[in-house]
């Protein structure tokens, strides 16, 4: 069966494109995520509709939801009060899902007004979907943002199919039983036809809290559910990176340029990299000192090497966000003082967002990549690395505790939690032959590669029932991110813009 007649109606709480001044004027601009990359292709091929959470601090001359009837599928974003936003977003998204399903139960606040708006900003959402939606169309519904859509959806419309993915970890069914609405927030996903996850291990605790915490029969060898009549399906489907993107930019001679001039001015041997959005589950608190045990255990080579590390801002009005990032920087500043020589710092930290050229610059100029998140769904940022280094060189030194360690078996698995241990295993990417980085990179590239987001896509939605041909999904890495995305169709009257975050 092919996708045939079916739209899809994509939800997620942000939106595919950002909004920027241009000559005074309003326009679209793709946002740079591979979600968004993968998508756009198949919603142009089958039309529908985007619908997001409208973002935009409210200004007198707001805009209203910047709309394209025109094109072939359409956005809508729903503008919600500053107080329900708050509190669906940076409260119940950020507070509560966020750190009970990456397992970091002390960060929870469980607040009843978090819950009651979070779940009227889902019916928002659902009742969008079903105004959108004819018979026909499939919704698919993204994240933790949106856990109660699908169940409101099948009440509001029973008729519609409906997908539900889920970026973020699952945890294990004594930890999300902690959270006073675990069982809303289940039968609320449990709406859904087909609910994905990126690994196995995130379908198995998804199906042990439905048995211990509603007493549902599941069937783990086939790996549904049985919720009153319906048997929702539960597969694990490992997002891909945007390869085409990334291995098409690395091999760019601008981008190559960048890296050699990136390498030329650090004036050292080898750089380490990070790169994460500033979040407590990446571990760049952590990454920094176990850095630190490698310099005192490798005093006298200290200059040869440097970390980079970038971090995107994010949830910055979230005080542990703030808190964390004064650590990070503190940190950074206490290393940098202690250990520096001469004009040579070890860190060279930089708290922004950066394009997508400069991001493959820094993957195609790092020997090693140090990603060590303390708990990851999957984690994007190593494929990436995988994906810019094309002549096959370059060392993967990833976390066991992100999803993305599953595929990676050629990657230096390490613990995060395991200061020494990390430390070490530095020193041993740093000390490989060229051939066995050659080796592992290889396998590396070949199973990234053919695992892209696309892939994702494609497998997903035919996990549901539909197939694609490839050639209605992304083809060539075409539109660089950040580009105006047909301005005349979006240009709208200025409203006040605010600075965006990642996440
Ligand atoms: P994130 O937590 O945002 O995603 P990740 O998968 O690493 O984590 O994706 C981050 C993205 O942001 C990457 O595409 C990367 O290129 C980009 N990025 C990071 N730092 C940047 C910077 N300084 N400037 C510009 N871009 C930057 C959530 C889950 C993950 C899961 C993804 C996809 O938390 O576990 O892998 O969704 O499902």
């Amino acid at each position: 069966m092919r996708l045939g007649p079916s739209r899809l109606i994509i939800l997620s709480n942000r939106g595919p494109y950002t909004t920027a001044v241009v000559r005074r004027r309003v326009v679209a601009r793709r946002s740079a995520g591979g979600l968004v990359a993968a998508l756009e292709p198949v919603l142009r091929s089958q039309g529908g509709t985007w619908i997001a959470w409208d973002d935009r601090p409210p200004g007198r001359r707001r805009p209203p939801a910047l709309t394209d009837e025109r094109g072939p599928f359409s956005l809508r974003l729903l503008p919600f009060s500053e107080a329900a936003a708050s509190n669906y977003y940076h409260g119940f998204s950020n507070r509560v899902l966020w750190p009970i399903c990456h397992g970091f139960l002390d960060k929870c606040r469980f607040d009843h007004v978090f819950f009651r708006d979070y779940m009227r900003c889902n019916l928002e959402f659902s009742r969008a979907a079903v105004r959108e939606a004819s018979r026909r169309d499939i919704v698919w519904v993204h994240d933790y943002h949106l856990a109660l859509v699908p169940g409101q959806v099948r009440t509001l419309a029973p008729h519609l199919r409906t997908l539900l993915f889920w970026h973020i970890p699952f945890p294990p069914a004594w930890v999300f039983k902690a959270m006073p609405w675990a069982r809303e927030i289940l039968e609320g996903m449990l709406g859904a036809d087909l609910i994905g996850f990126h690994t196995q291990d995130y379908v198995r605790h998804f199906l042990e809290s439905c048995r211990v915490l509603l007493g549902l029969p599941v069937n783990e060898a086939r790996g549904e559910v049985q919720f009153g009549r319906r048997h929702p399906r539960i597969i694990a489907c490992p997002i891909g990176a945007d390869v085409e993107a990334f291995d098409t930019l690395a091999r760019r001679p601008g981008v190559l340029l960048k890296a050699h001039q990136l390498r030329k001015s650090l004036g050292v041997d080898q750089i380490v990299l990070g790169v994460d959005r500033l979040d407590y589950t990446k571990g760049i608190l952590e990454r920094f000192l176990a850095y630190e045990i490698f310099l005192k255990k490798h005093s006298q080579n200290r200059s040869r090497q440097v970390l980079v590390q970038v971090a995107v801002p994010s949830r910055t009005r979230v005080h542990d966000y703030a808190l964390l990032r004064r650590q990070i920087d503190e940190t950074a500043g206490r290393l940098n003082a202690l250990y520096a020589e001469g004009s040579w710092v070890p860190i060279r930290y930089s708290y922004r967002s950066i394009s997508r050229e400069s991001l493959a610059a820094l993957y195609a100029a790092a020997d090693v990549a140090l990603i060590t998140p303390l708990r990851d769904g999957m984690n994007l940022v190593a494929k990436e690395y995988v994906a810019s280094h094309t002549r096959n060189d370059g060392v993967l030194i990833v976390s066991e505790l992100a999803g993305a360690a599953e595929e990676m078996e050629e990657a230096l698995i390490v613990n995060p939690y395991d200061l020494e241990k990390v430390a070490d295993t530095l020193r041993r990417a740093m000390d490989m032959t060229l051939k066995e980085k050659t080796e592992r990179m290889q396998a590396l590239r070949s199973r990234v590669l053919s695992r892209d987001i696309n892939w994702w896509v494609r497998e997903f939605l035919r996990a549901a029932g539909f197939s694609l041909a490839r050639s209605d999904v992304h083809r060539g890495a075409a539109r660089p991110a950040g580009v105006p995305f047909e301005p005349a169709a979006w240009i709208q009257p200025v409203g006040r813009l605010g600075v965006r975050e990642a996440n």
